[in-house]
């Protein structure tokens, strides 16, 4: 018996095995569910491939969230394969690299376009989609946040501006989506080692920072934010919505 037995799920944001979203499929796939997957450009195809096929994944899709035409027919294949869809976690950011190298200050119109649309805008379109599909079923739509939202971190710029509107539109579509039963939560994980933190200069300072200064003193891994993944997927969090939780080894916390 799995917390999610014949529960239908759809992952966007798995680029590879380091992805965040890779390791929140393997632990609601393990718990039975159902997925589909989605890969954000041809390039990415023969490294999503493998790894949704190695969970029996009938559903591989094509989905570039810039592109509305993309959005619908990834939901007209879930809607005729599926029937119906229970989960969808959304692990989507991106900015221009520029814009993460030095000033927000210099940020520009384009650059600030880009990293709403793809890191921020994106949860609101595909939630919109996957709402009729989850009609009376209890749905739960995850996305996943960084710290830099709230509290300025060097370089990360034009992303946590991005991020303060993700975690507003989690709170504005929990409250759109909360009377058809569906749920809207963030998980705002520590720093990582992924594709999208990879050749981020000071990178490794940040993880070990994060070290000496995090209450638990180490950093997070993809399990554990994978961990609280399954927590908001599942039932056991079926009072909870509109939330943003820290899987951070508690560094949020601290003042000083
Ligand atoms: P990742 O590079 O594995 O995942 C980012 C994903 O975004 C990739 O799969 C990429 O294909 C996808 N993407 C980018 N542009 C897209 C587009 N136009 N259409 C569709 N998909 C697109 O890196 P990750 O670290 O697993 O990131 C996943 C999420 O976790 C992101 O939202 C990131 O901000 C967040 N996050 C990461 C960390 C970290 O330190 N790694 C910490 C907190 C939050
Ligand atoms: O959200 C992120 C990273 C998102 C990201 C990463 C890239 C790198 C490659 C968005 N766009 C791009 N564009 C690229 O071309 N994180 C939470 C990881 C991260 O990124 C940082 C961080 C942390 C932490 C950037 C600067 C400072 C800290």
């Amino acid at each position: 018996m799995g917390l999610l037995d014949g529960r239908k799920g759809i992952i966007f944001g798995v680029a590879n095995e380091k992805s965040i979203a890779w390791a929140i499929a393997q632990k609601l796939h393990k718990e039975g569910a159902e997925l589909a997957f989605t890969f954000a450009g041809e390039a990415l195809e023969k490294r999503v491939r493998p790894l949704a096929d190695s969970l029996g994944a009938k559903l591989i899709l094509q989905c570039d969230v810039t592109k509305d035409d993309q959005i619908e027919a990834v939901f007209r294949q879930v809607q005729s394969s599926f029937g119906h869809l229970d989960i969808l976690v959304h692990g989507i950011a991106f900015a221009n690299k520029e814009d993460l190298k030095t000033d927000f200050l210099n940020t520009s119109r384009d650059g600030f376009r880009l990293a709403q649309d793809v890191s921020a805008y994106s949860l609101t379109a595909l939630a919109r989609h996957a709402a009729p599909l989850m009609q009376g079923r209890a749905g739960s739509i995850l996305t996943l946040t960084y710290y830099g939202s709230e509290k300025v971190i060097p370089r990360y710029n034009v992303m946590g501006v991005a991020k303060a509107s993700l975690e507003a539109s989690v709170r504005y579509l929990a409250a759109d989506l909360g009377p058809k039963g569906i749920r809207v939560n963030a998980i705002s994980a520590g720093p990582i080692r992924t594709l999208a933190s990879a050749g981020i200069s000071g990178f490794l300072e940040m993880l070990h920072h994060v070290e000496a200064k995090a209450p638990l003193r180490r950093n997070v891994t993809a399990e554990e934010v994978a961990g609280t993944a399954l927590y908001l997927a599942s039932d056991l969090s079926s009072g909870v919505t509109g939330e943003v939780i820290y899987v951070d080894a508690g560094y949020n916390i601290m003042g000083m």
